[in-house]
């Protein structure tokens, strides 16, 4: 059976934006039978030696699956759409596009919104990096948007791992809300992945499993 090594307790502030989410969302749409291995963060799990072994950057989310172990909730996705045959087209050029929004979410997109969060959080909001950064976020949100006007989805005209991937980095707590709010498209856009009923099913369940610390 296919684990997911997730969070079971976490602290608050994180709790319902960590990223074992996506590999979560991504099991419920494909429908892969799974079990959750549940890693207690202020209890320090992730810093057991057995865990290291699994992922030496000490981070959720992980999968062991019947031994093939993989890190990296982008590479994780690729693997699972891979696995099940779901959320990725079967032609080579609708797979390059998954692949190039997936990395756009992952690079392109997560970098600035998580800097000017992780600066912001850390005192630097009112100095000029952080200014700096925030314009550097807002530029990508408001290209994102222009690119989303005319699409349902980002990579291709199906619900894929790139959507997954791109509606938690811009929903989850490491984005202010703030840069989002001007992006009728983009917002738009969230709205409609995250009303799917595997999202749903995902986030209730984790808030029922998952302890806040
Ligand atoms: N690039 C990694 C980042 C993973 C990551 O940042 N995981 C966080 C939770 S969302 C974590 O495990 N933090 C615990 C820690 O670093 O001690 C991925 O996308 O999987």
């Amino acid at each position: 059976m296919l684990k997911i090594y997730g969070f079971s307790r976490v602290n608050k502030m994180a709790r319902g934006n960590t990223r074992d989410l996506r590999v979560l969302w991504a099991l419920e749409e494909m429908g892969l039978p799974y079990e959750i291995v549940g890693m207690d963060h202020p209890n320090h799990d992730l810093d057991r030696d057995e865990f290291r072994a699994k992922n030496l950057f000490g981070q959720l989310p992980v999968i062991d699956d019947n031994g093939v172990v993989v890190t990296e909730s982008g590479a994780i996705l690729l693997y699972l759409a891979r696995k099940s045959g779901k959320l990725m087209p079967h032609d080579l050029a609708g797979e390059a596009q998954v692949l190039r929004w997936s990395i756009a979410a992952l690079n392109s997109v997560e970098v600035p919104v998580l800097a000017t969060w992780f600066v912001g959080i850390t005192g630097g909001k009112g100095t000029k990096p952080h200014d700096a950064l925030q314009q550097w976020s807002d530029m990508r949100v408001k290209q994102l948007d222009g690119w989303l006007e005319d699409r349902t989805f980002v990579a291709t005209d199906e619900f894929t791992v790139a959507d997954i991937l791109m509606t938690h980095v811009l929903s989850a707590g490491s984005t202010d809300p703030s840069i989002l709010k001007p992006y009728t498209h983009v917002r738009s856009y969230l709205a409609r992945c995250m009303d799917r009923p595997a999202w749903k099913k995902t986030i209730d369940a984790y808030n029922e499993r998952v302890e806040a610390a």
